[in-house]
């Protein structure tokens, strides 16, 4: 629709829409060595030489640990009525198991009340990709007892804070720890080992059944239980049968892996055979598919860009890396024939090509695949090379349009039938991009790494405006 049509027909959204901000504990808190807090597999990951861009950690981060009530403070200014954040495990139960470290748990407490106070719904994801080393020590995750270990550390986080936050998230991105963890060994803890992804793939989602179960045996009965995934809008490159079976393939490995298990109780048989050569799946025991398959109150998506494949025969010049970041190993098992392209069109920082309707193809999807199920946006946004101006205002209208077009898809799937409850921006402010280090900035609020200023960029002001009137402004006025 072109911009004067908008103006004329506003992007209005329902009134009850949260309007948040996500981020994650070890992307922005710092202070690892505080307050009893061990190191997780992404301390020990970000020092070991040449894992991470210029050798960069989260050791400081934002320092969010010690700024969170005026980060706080900044969510109210920009009228934020959501904020989705992640707990620190190895804050909470520095080995792993056993009791938790109540000054731990009192940071999350003093957060979730300041954020009360202000207005703004918290939505606590309890894993966002930072297991304790020791359990990584133990076997990590394709280790049955992490599933259990995991279960006990939600229940851990249910019984603190399960009277004053209602909408939990069990796992992020399950796909990226178990397939850039453990295969492609881009992430944390690094490791190469197809069978191991795919093993890890099913305790993560064994964690996400049992870690449900624990935190419903301990928390009221209204508050809600979700699992964020990063589901692919796989597409092919033709409509040839081999470039169909690619993509079945990759749904497979990228969705169906964790959709199959969590919503319909059983793992896709194209799936298993598929990665027969890989394992034999002798790790699923009797009683896990019904464990894992505990009834959602949402689902969380969280969407970037679209991913673009074919058949590797009709295109062996063809990449068999898909923007995942560079490694000599895939984080697609079984997938050798599989080939990744760029799907064309304007990009982000990161590469990723701006697609919206990915966005909407997605909810879309699982509108059909999950009816009933409501669901919230968990992430979605971009990276750019922002920098202050001379004024010291941080410009940014590239995001401000990436925004514009992607809520503008959630505002058609909504118009579609689409059940979405909210919408939460990646990321609230610059942090640590993983493999990346600081070097990809996706705030909304810019953030100074010398002196640790926030500063709203001018997608923050605009994001702020849509918040408070519940209205997409219109682009020129930006
Ligand atoms: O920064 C990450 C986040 O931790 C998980 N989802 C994707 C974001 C951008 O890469």
């Amino acid at each position: 629709m072109p911009e004067s049509a908008q103006t004329a027909n506003p992007v209005t959204f329902p009134p009850a829409f949260l309007w948040g901000a996500a981020t994650s504990a070890y992307q922005i808190e710092g202070a690892v060595r505080e307050d009893g807090r061990t190191p997780s597999i992404w301390d020990t990951f970000s020092h070991t030489p040449g894992k991470t861009a210029g050798g960069e950690t989260g050791d400081i981060a934002v320092d969010h640990y010690h700024r969170y009530r005026d980060d706080v403070a900044l969510m109210a200014e920009l009228g934020l009525t959501a904020y989705r954040f992640s707990i620190s495990w190895s804050r909470v139960q520095p080995t792993g198991r056993g009791p938790a470290v109540q000054v731990g748990l009192d940071f999350y407490r003093r957060l979730v009340d300041e954020l009360l106070a202000k207005g703004i719904k918290p939505a606590i994801t309890l894993y966002h990709w930072d297991l304790p080393q020791e359990l990584e020590d133990a076997g990590g995750w394709p280790e049955r007892d992490t599933a259990y270990r995991f279960a006990e550390y939600a229940q851990i986080v249910g019984e603190a804070l399960g009277d004053r936050v209602e909408q939990w998230i069990t796992l992020n991105e399950p796909w990226c720890s178990a397939f850039l963890g453990y295969g492609s060994g881009v992430h944390a803890p690094g490791r190469t080992d197809p069978a191991a992804s795919l093993k890890a793939a099913h305790h993560l989602n064994l964690a996400h059944g049992l870690g449900t179960t624990a935190l419903r045996s301990v928390m009221p009965t209204r508050n809600s239980v979700a699992i964020s995934l990063n589901s692919s809008v796989v597409r092919p490159l033709s409509q040839t049968p081999g470039d169909l079976a690619a993509v079945r393939k990759i749904d497979d490995l990228a969705n169906g892996v964790f959709h199959g298990p969590i919503l319909r109780g059983a793992y896709p048989e194209t799936l298993l055979t598929a990665t027969s050569k890989v394992t034999d799946w002798s790790y699923v025991l009797d009683g896990d598919l019904r464990a894992i398959h505990q009834p959602l109150d949402a689902l969380g998506l969280n969407y970037y860009t679209p991913t673009l494949v074919s058949a590797a025969d009709a295109d062996p010049k063809a990449p068999r890396a898909d923007g995942h970041g560079a490694s000599d190993h895939s984080p697609w098992p079984g997938a050798e024939d599989v080939a990744f392209h760029q799907t064309p069109g304007e990009r982000t920082e990161m590469g990723w090509t701006i697609d919206p309707t990915g966005l909407h193809d997605l909810i879309m999807r699982y509108t059909k695949e999950a009816p009933g199920l409501p669901l919230y946006i968990t992430e979605n946004g971009a990276a750019y090379d922002d920098k202050p101006d001379s004024d010291g205002r941080v410009h940014d209208p590239e995001r401000i349009a990436y925004l514009h077009g992607h809520l503008r898809a959630v505002r058609r799937a909504i118009a579609e039938g689409a059940d979405i409850r909210g919408y939460y921006l990646w990321s609230l402010m610059d942090n640590f991009e993983w493999a990346y280090g600081y070097e990809k900035r996706f705030g909304a609020v810019y953030v100074d790494y010398a002196t640790l200023a926030r500063t709203p960029k001018s997608s923050a002001l605009w994001y702020s405006q849509a918040a408070r009137t519940g209205t997409l402004p219109a682009l020129e006025t930006a």
